[in-house]
């Protein structure tokens, strides 16, 4: 064994140590079904179990799919590439094989958990992205960081590194009701409260930091009894001020049910700019700030703790709009493949 292939195999079984098989089923591989092992392996060993198989389509850099056949005696493991040594695609509900598939990868995909990379000695396993696009450690802790915007005011925002393999920049929360969200025009372009309590960070600025890029969006709630819901969209967007803010959302899914689609394609009401479809103002009527249509399906921005009809934090599709959610968080993340 060369060295450069021993510093291979030590950050091979480095990786490897850091989780259980049962994780590695989980987080690294697809479970595909139950095969015929086909013949078109590029590589077959004799694997003592699940863990040895996985490890050796891991240690392999062009091993995506293996078959563990645990019943054949000696118990074997064939691995195969993405090219002509694919597998077939004959699945069974049973069959002497099990058949797993690779995640993708972390260089090409910003969804992690990624398959361990050897590139030019330094390995590149287990990374997520972080608000600023950065490559950082899978157990980095979400943060602030500082941005300026085009007002020329600096602003602290807060990168959630924690939900859904992080990268998320939180632009709206509340849990407690100590911020009053019932707010004019301005204070939604610009955003108010305090970042470590409840606040909204300003249309504007989401505008500002989502205009040039693929961004998916998502909503995290919380019931009265704790209970947790979300909403993600993998599409997510909001003009700029000459169409008040409108707002684009596509892609949903989620537990809480798609309580923004009606809502899609509309502009931003405030008590004092009246932007939606209906005769009267919508915000007015429902004690918010929101993209009313005529008028709304959710209104996170509601009066805290009112259960009347539509008024307080709703998200309709989840628990009605009689009912006033506990905690909600809306955050966005930059695509970054
Ligand atoms: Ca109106």
């Amino acid at each position: 064994m060369n060295i450069a292939m021993a510093l291979k195999f030590i950050m091979v079984i480095g990786c490897i140590s850091i989780l259980s098989a049962a994780e590695y089923t989980s987080s690294l591989f697809d479970f595909v079904g139950f095969v015929n092992s086909s013949n078109s392996f590029f590589s077959s060993n004799e694997a003592r179990n699940q863990l040895g198989c996985f490890s050796a389509c891991i240690g392999n850099n062009n091993c995506y799919f293996f078959d563990y056949c645990g019943n054949s005696k000696p118990t074997s493991c064939f691995l195969y590439d993405k090219g002509i040594h694919s597998p077939g695609n004959t699945v069974y509900t049973k069959g002497p094989c099990q058949r797993y598939k690779l995640h993708k990868l972390c260089e090409n995909e910003y969804t992690l958990p990624c398959r361990c990379e050897d590139n030019h000695g330094i390995e590149r396993c287990l990374y997520k992205y972080d608000c600023n696009g950065n490559l950082v450690p899978l157990n980095t802790s979400s943060y602030t960081f500082v941005r300026t915007f085009s007002d020329g005011k600096s602003r602290k925002l807060i990168c959630n590194m924690t939900e859904d393999n992080g990268g998320w920049i939180v632009f709206q929360r509340r849990f407690d009701g100590s911020t009053e969200f019932y707010r004019n025009w301005t204070a939604y372009t610009n955003g108010f409260g305090y970042i470590d309590a409840e606040f909204y960070l300003g249309n504007q600025i989401i505008f500002e930091i989502t205009k040039d890029e693929n961004v998916e969006l998502r909503v995290d709630l919380m019931d009265k009894t704790g209970e947790l819901g979300y909403a993600k969209y993998s599409y997510f967007s909001i003009n700029g001020p000459e169409d008040f803010y409108r707002l684009y959302v596509n892609g949903y899914s989620g537990n809480a049910g798609d309580s923004l689609a009606r809502q899609n394609g509309q502009r931003f009401t405030t008590f004092d700019a009246d932007n939606d479809l209906k005769a009267y103002n919508c915000a007015v009527r429902f004690h918010g700030a929101w993209w009313y249509k005529s008028c709304h399906h959710s209104n996170l921005n509601g009066e805290y703790g009112n259960d009347n009809y539509g008024s307080g934090p709703n998200w309709y599709h989840w628990r009605g709009h009689y009912y006033a959610l506990n905690s909600t968080r809306m955050m966005i993340r930059i695509r970054r493949n």
